[in-house]
């Protein structure tokens, strides 16, 4: 197939919020400095359903969604000379090109290299989708568009892994399980002995917990409006829960209450701007630290009184956890053979077919990541 045109099935997003439709698409051959990874499997990630929903102000239409899977390299364009055909790989949405002024700065894990092209749907070199129906362009996305059995992405955003992983698990490792643990291990860096809040008990919440138990935190308090989400969370780490609705005061109020004056650092996985102010005033004066993890919609703002921030508390921001995704996702993918969790976050196993069963389960309190086989 190398070089050709290849025709597969993909989940197609033709208008934000209609049902995905699987359609037969065909994929364009890599270009210089392009992979073509057949996918094996990919996760739904809510940030997906967000982009869907038509919320996404780079939310393109139509368009192939999906950025939480793994594969193999099917073929490689001219140039590409880190992965070749065969290779198991995880496709990473935040690239990694360790030459723009991102990537020299050690500062951060954002890339700039290719972040023009797949904000706007399309690869870099010709500025055009590798996507279409029958010569109508369907527009990629977050550069990696996983919800297609094949798919192109730039080879500054694909991470080349150990062939032992099993794929059907360490898809995982593409999104949400690194984003918590990140956040915790590069973001915050929570110390041994820290009390930690979580707002949100999905799969991102969960990793925070995990991530923060495996960095010595001393209390790690979750809080989510639905309680089914409390007795799975303590496997993850957390040792006490609150549910807002069960209480009167402002849930900023009774965790400054609980903990002598606040927590040394928390954790918004929800996407919602009022936890986000709520997760930055529990916050200890002088030291704490909050963490925004949660995607919110366009045209939502956050907002605290400044004396918050003058009084030391800080308020920061991660992408994928602050983790350089082609370096350390290898990594990562070591550790699981190891020591992380990740099967543990794998509640349902589907096919492309369910896509949109897929997706209505994400809406279940039981539901944390569904894997399609593709
Ligand atoms: P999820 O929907 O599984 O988890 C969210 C949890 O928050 C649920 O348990 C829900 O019951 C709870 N919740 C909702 N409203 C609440 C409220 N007002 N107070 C307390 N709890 C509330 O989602 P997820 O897959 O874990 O993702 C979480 C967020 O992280 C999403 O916004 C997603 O887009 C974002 N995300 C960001 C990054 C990043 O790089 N920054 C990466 C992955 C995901
Ligand atoms: N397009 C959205 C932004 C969405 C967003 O913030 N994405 C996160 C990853 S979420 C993964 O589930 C991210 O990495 N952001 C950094 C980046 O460069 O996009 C919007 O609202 O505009
Ligand atoms: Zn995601």
């Amino acid at each position: 197939t190398q070089g050709q045109v290849i025709t597969c099935k993909a989940a197609v997003a033709w208008e934000p919020n209609k049902p995905l439709v699987i359609e037969d698409v065909q994929v364009a051959p890599p270009q210089a400095g392009e992979v073509r990874v057949k996918v094996l499997y990919t996760a739904l990630c809510h940030t997906d359903a967000y982009t869907w929903s038509g919320k996404d102000p780079e939310g393109l239409f139509p368009c192939v969604l999906g950025h939480e899977a793994a594969g193999i390299v099917e073929s490689v364009g001219e140039g590409v000379t880190e992965v070749k055909a065969g290779d198991h790989v995880i496709p990473c949405y935040q690239a990694e090109c360790r030459e723009c002024k991102f990537c020299k700065s050690g500062k951060t894990n954002l890339c700039g290299k290719v972040r023009a092209a797949t904000g706007v749907g399309v690869m870099m070199n010709d500025r055009k989708s590798r996507f279409s129906i029958n010569g109508k362009p369907i527009y990629h996305f977050m550069g990696t568009s996983t919800f297609s059995q094949y798919t192109v992405v730039h080879d500054v955003s694909v991470a080349k892994i150990d062939p032992v992983a099993p794929l059907e698990k360490v898809c995982l490792l593409g999104c949400g399980v690194p984003t918590g643990l990140g956040a915790v291990w590069n973001t915050a860096k929570v110390e041994p002995g820290s009390i930690v809040a979580v707002f949100g008990l999905g799969t991102v919440g969960l990793a925070v917990a995990e991530g923060a138990k495996a960095a010595g935190a001393s209390r790690i308090i979750g809080i989510d409006i639905d309680s089914k989400k409390f007795d799975r969370a303590k496997i993850f780490g957390v040792t006490e829960f609150i549910n807002p609705k069960e209480h009167e005061k402002p849930i900023q109020q009774v965790i400054v209450d609980l903990t002598d004056g606040g927590v040394d650092y928390s954790f918004e996985c929800i996407g919602n701007v009022s936890v986000m102010r709520a997760a930055l005033e529990c916050c200890h004066k002088g030291w704490g630290t909050s963490v925004i993890v949660g995607v919110a919609a366009s045209g939502q703002e956050i907002s605290t009184r400044p004396f918050q921030l003058v009084t030391g508390r800080v308020w920061k921001g991660t992408a994928f956890g602050g983790f350089k995704s082609r370096s350390q996702v290898p990594s990562l993918v070591d550790k699981y053979l190891k020591e992380i969790k990740v099967d543990e976050y794998i509640t349902h196993n589907m096919t492309l077919a369910d896509i949109n069963k897929a997706f209505d389960l994400m809406h279940d309190g039981d539901c944390l990541r569904v894997v399609l086989n593709m």
